[in-house]
């Protein structure tokens, strides 16, 4: 076993997005390519000599590979022990509650998160810090730092490590735990929920469907669904987590889950349908006929989280991403809790949970969570629910009517333009953004503008600034409309434009979200000129 130091050069393109390094497997594999980065993130983070830190992924394709780097440079660069799910395995919210649980110095997630998996699709790698959650821009800024003046990375040769079997082995002078890495994920489930009460509506004729989408939460969703809380055997589909995903596209919406919104919309359909993501931090919500979005889910949790022993004595604050609706401003307006409208990026969120100002979380991506872990969590969403409902008695549809009734509707929409050329995409931005200032006062489609402007974000807890986060106008009858572009993808740019309009009249909430959202839509094509930017007639993806 030999440590050896190997000169490199900085490589282009490492300049970690909305959620770590995301690129195509391809790219990763390139020489150097994955050696440079993971270099990077330990001379970013000041060294990991002594310390101590967690790895794992959501088994995607080059999951296994890439992980034997990780350990070696990990060893060469002197770490004193890397904990590692079986397999290198972990669910994000899972990798975030082991670092915090272990109290590690961070950890390493491998995840491409709900983009394809495969040798032609996406792999992605992002740093953790202490606290569980993804690393702030101020430490990410130092790893793109660091990956452009990298001249050398160090590691260590050696066979692989097995990783199949829980126990510790020794990689030079560090120390390798490879951990099961669904059970102490399962027990802090257990703590959060009502496990008794889930297991009674369960054992009452209750039915429930979940689409683990060939991806990590499988495993995770058995035991804890079927195996502890009595979901009848099979309730939990695409069980078996597969290196490209069962050839799908693990991103649980109602385009890509449509299996499920089928099951969902069928005369036999279950009580409560759910699907989760890649790296099982994304959730995607049903009942019986019904589809909640991510908006409206965060609102009605927050409504209701009470019911759960650990929300018992009331919620903190709550927080939502800019581009999320403002639905959930409504519940902690009447709950009188404080909420704050952050960047899009969970790691916005990491602040303010580790100050004690939110208990829950949430994002129009799909993704809810709360200050258990510094993620947002899939089969949290997932249990929460199931505690509302075993508590209340009542079905998702009747949950969602009586919060329209309480608070009103946020219709909402995002439409996604992937894969536009970069250029074209930053073109229209760029028009948009220079022509903010006098939208105000002028009328789009029969709606006139209020108010326009690019969100910034300043922390409530360190002071630091986060510039250019989204472009947003909002119109005199309180609809709005957010343009952004995204951080997650691999290829060219995608564009995403947010769309929310509130109904306050009961008898009215309960109409399409695309025809309830029309005008809007018109008026966003004419302020943005969407189609002649990109020449696309329509969005390719709507949720
Ligand atoms: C990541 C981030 C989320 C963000 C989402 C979409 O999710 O963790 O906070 O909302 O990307 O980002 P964008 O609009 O820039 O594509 P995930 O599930 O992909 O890790």
């Amino acid at each position: 076993m030999e440590q050896i130091t190997v000169n490199t050069k900085p490589i282009q393109g490492q300049k970690p997005g909305t959620s770590g390094l995301r690129k195509k497997t391809r790219t990763f594999k390139e020489p150097h390519f994955l050696e440079n980065y993971v270099q990077s993130i330990f001379d970013g983070i000041g060294g990991i000599e002594g310390k101590t830190l967690v790895l794992g992924g959501d088994g995607r394709y080059f999951n296994d590979r890439a992980s034997q780097v990780i350990l070696r440079m990990a060893a060469a660069n002197g770490a004193a022990r890397v904990i590692v799910g079986q397999d290198a395995i972990l669910s994000t919210p899972a990798a975030s509650h082991l670092i915090r649980k272990r109290g590690t110095d961070g950890g390493l997630i491998l995840s491409a998160s709900h983009n394809p998996g495969g040798p032609d699709a996406d792999f992605g790698l992002k740093y953790n810090a202490a606290n569980g959650g993804p690393a702030p821009e101020s430490i990410t800024d130092k790893i793109y730092a660091a990956t452009q003046g990298l001249t050398r990375y160090r590691i260590t040769e050696t066979q692989d490590i097995d990783l199949s079997t829980p126990g510790v082995t020794a990689l030079g002078q560090m120390q390798v735990e490879v951990v099961d890495p669904v059970a102490d994920y399962a027990m802090l489930m257990e703590e959060i929920f009502d496990f008794d009460a889930i297991r009674a509506l369960l054992s009452n004729g209750f039915r429930l469907r979940f689409d683990a989408m060939h991806a990590v939460t499988g495993p995770y969703a058995v035991e804890i669904l079927e195996n502890r809380l009595g979901a009848a055997s099979g309730s939990v589909v695409n069980a078996v987590p597969s290196p490209d995903f069962g050839g799908g596209h693990p991103d649980p919406n109602p385009i890509w889950a449509s299996d499920l919104v089928a099951a969902m919309m069928s005369d036999d359909a279950p009580d409560f349908g759910a699907a989760s993501d890649g790296d099982g931090d994304r959730n995607m919500i049903m009942g019986r006929g019904v589809y909640v979005t991510p908006s409206d889910s965060l609102a009605l949790l927050a409504a209701h989280a009470h019911l759960a022993p650990a929300y018992k004595r009331g919620l903190k604050g709550v927080a939502r991403s800019m581009p999320t609706s403002a639905a959930v401003d409504r519940v902690a307006e009447k709950k009188g809790i404080a909420c704050y409208e952050t960047p899009t990026g969970w790691k916005f969120f990491g602040n303010l949970l580790d100050a004690g100002k939110a208990t829950l979380c949430g994002e129009e991506s799909a993704g809810t969570g709360s200050d258990h872990v510094r993620e947002k969590d899939g089969l949290w969403a997932v249990l929460l629910w199931l505690n509302i409902l075993a508590e209340t008695g009542k079905s998702v549809k009747e949950l969602l009517s009586e919060h329209y009734a309480e608070y009103g509707r946020n219709y909402y929409s995002r439409h996604d333009y992937e894969d536009v050329e970069s250029a074209k995409a930053s073109a229209l931005m760029d028009a948009l953004r220079g022509k903010l200032g006098s939208l105000p006062g002028q009328s789009f489609a029969g709606l006139t503008v209020k108010t326009a402007d690019e969100f910034s974000y300043d922390d409530p807890v360190d002071g630091s600034r986060a510039t250019a986060q989204g472009l947003r106008v909002g119109f005199e009858d309180g609809s709005r409309v957010v343009f952004r572009l995204s951080g997650t993808g691999t290829v060219g740019a995608t564009l995403r434009v947010y769309l929310e309009a509130l109904e306050t009249d009961p008898a009215k909430c309960d109409r399409d979200p695309q025809e309830a959202l029309k005008p809007i839509i018109a008026a966003a094509d004419e302020i943005a000129g969407i189609k002649s930017h990109t020449d696309r007639d329509a969005p390719n993806v709507i949720t």
